[in-house]
């Protein structure tokens, strides 16, 4: 017998807050394919609910009533040092919770669980260090600048690494003195409302942090069209984040965009192929391939193209996919709409005789329901070819050869995308050339982060976005900068 799905409420005001008149939405085990809870389809009007909320603990009188915009810098650190504290303690619960939602392998749900008090930690220790300047102007005036908070948030997350995304946003907007209203993906938001909960235990006041689940067009839509929310962090398609800037331009609202990219690995034939290979296929098969920063394009140099696909090869045909709770080298992806859109790009490959060189295998025990997309392996994709243009978002990996330094950049700066790039080359020189002309948000030598790097400041140029999330930079982010002009004479 089936249990009966367990049902999820918005997060409100740091309570549950059933769901209105919209219903619910079914929450599927990508793994098995089971309907297993319910999330509550808010739309507008638990949007303003929640918008609401945020003002008030923004705009309130003192800090004794729980107005979050009057904590003071050091109080709001010591808040997310405690919301770190109870993350890293309940952090088994919030990785099995996010395993089971999005079907990623459990050591990978663990490694977001662990990240997710890493932000919160970072962005505790780096509330109080954030601040102004002076500025030389004319005599007799003094003039300073001052970081302020923009005043209420907002932050759209996607399913594919939840709790990592929820995490580098809101930690970061907390920090900074924001109230924060979030829309998760419908796909996957179960361990985000867990993790609220924890909030509420920490000491972040009611309105603080609300989170509303429900579909993109409705519940997300009128978060992006809020006149009440005053800068909006989006995560998502490159589609859909164009969606949400129009929407946020009409009430004049900054928005920062990570869309995603197209990441290439170039491989030059000086590398280290013992340190490269595992890294160039772990690097499109972690979380199946659904990483904004997948490494899905890998440009090798001419003589060394035959041995390095060989050696691809021979690893791709050794990958296995299964339940998340078995923890194989990849899980399913995220949803049958994902798989059918990552399976269309195969079918395409296929019916143009795009070589298909090597493929991984399902676990045979791995239930029937559960979306799996074995691990493909492409050979000679030609560069303007669009599975070496696109975004796959599946495992799937383009390999195609360059003859030249010249010839390599072309081919990795010639897609719409910017994310991040990786080089692989023992040539000091070169290293730092490519360094300057890959165009993307990230560069890494003889190394590559996809999805990685607190610390690190991460976002893309063109269709990739803008702004940037991570590090102390996201801060910058969310705040405004004031310049007060003092004359004394
Ligand atoms: O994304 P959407 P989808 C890419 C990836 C994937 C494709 C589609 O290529 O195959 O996008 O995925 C919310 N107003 N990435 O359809 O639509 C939605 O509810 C406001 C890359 O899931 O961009 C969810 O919370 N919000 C990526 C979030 O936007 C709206 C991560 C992302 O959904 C909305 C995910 C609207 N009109 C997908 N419509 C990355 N950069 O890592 C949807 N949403």
């Amino acid at each position: 017998m089936t249990a009966t799905p367990k049902r999820y409420a918005h997060f409100i005001d740091n309570r549950a807050a059933e769901a209105g008149d919209g219903g619910t939405i079914p929450v599927m085990d990508p793994s098995t394919g089971e309907i297993f809870a319910e999330i509550a389809r808010g739309s507008a009007a638990e949007i303003n609910r929640a918008v609401t909320s945020a003002r008030l603990a923004y705009d309130g009188a003192s800090v004794a009533d729980g107005a979050w915009g009057r904590f003071s810098a050091l109080e709001r650190g010591r808040v997310l040092r405690r919301w770190a504290d109870a993350v890293d303690a309940h952090a088994e619960e919030l990785a099995q919770l996010e395993s089971r939602d999005t079907g990623k392998p459990l050591r990978q749900a663990r490694a977001d669980a662990a990240a997710l008090a890493r932000y919160f930690e970072f962005y505790s220790g780096a509330a109080d260090k954030l601040h102004g300047q002076t500025l030389p102007y004319q005599a007799g005036y003094t003039v300073f600048t001052v970081r302020e908070p923009h005043g209420v948030t907002g932050h759209i997350i996607p399913w594919n690494y939840p709790m990592q995304i929820f995490g580098r946003s809101v930690g970061a907007a907390l920090a900074a003195g924001n109230a924060c209203v979030v829309k998760p993906a419908e796909d996957a938001c179960l361990s985000l409302l867990r993790a609220a909960e924890l909030a509420a235990g920490c000491g972040l006041p009611a309105g603080a942090l609300n989170i509303v689940t429900g579909l993109g067009p409705e519940a997300g839509q009128a978060l992006a069209e809020h006149p009440g929310i005053d800068h909006i962090s989006f995560t998502g398609s490159t589609v859909t984040g164009k969606r949400v800037a129009q929407a946020a331009a009409e009430h004049h609202c900054p928005v920062t965009l990570e869309l995603g990219g197209k990441s290439p690995q170039i491989v030059f034939a000086d590398a280290d192929l013992e340190t490269a290979l595992p890294v160039l296929v772990n690097a499109i098969i972690q979380n199946a391939g659904q990483t904004c920063s997948a490494g899905s394009r890998v440009l090798v140099e001419r003589p060394i193209y035959d041995a390095v696909l060989e050696r691809l090869a021979e690893k791709f045909r050794a990958l296995v996919a299964g339940p998340a709770s078995a923890d194989l080298d990849l899980g399913p992806l995220i949803s049958p709409r994902q798989l059918q859109r990552v399976g269309a790009y195969l079918h395409e490959a296929r019916a143009q005789q795009i070589h298909v060189l090597a493929q991984g295998s399902i676990a045979s025990d791995a239930p029937a329901g559960g979306c799996y997309q074995v691990p493909v392996l492409l050979a000679d994709v030609p560069a303007g070819h669009r599975l070496a243009q696109e975004e796959i978002f599946g495992p799937v990996l383009a390999v195609t050869p360059f003859t030249s330094e010249v010839d390599a950049v072309r081919i990795a700066n010639g897609t719409p995308y910017g994310l991040i790039a990786g080089v692989w080359t023992g040539d000091g020189a070169r290293q730092m050339r490519l360094a300057r002309v890959l165009r993307a948000g990230q560069v890494f030598i003889n190394n590559y982060g996809a999805g990685g790097g607190v610390e690190l400041p991460f976002g893309g140029v063109k269709a990739s976005g803008y702004g940037r999330e991570k590090g102390f930079e996201a801060l910058y982010g969310f705040t405004t900068l004031k310049t007060v002009a003092v004359r004394h004479g």
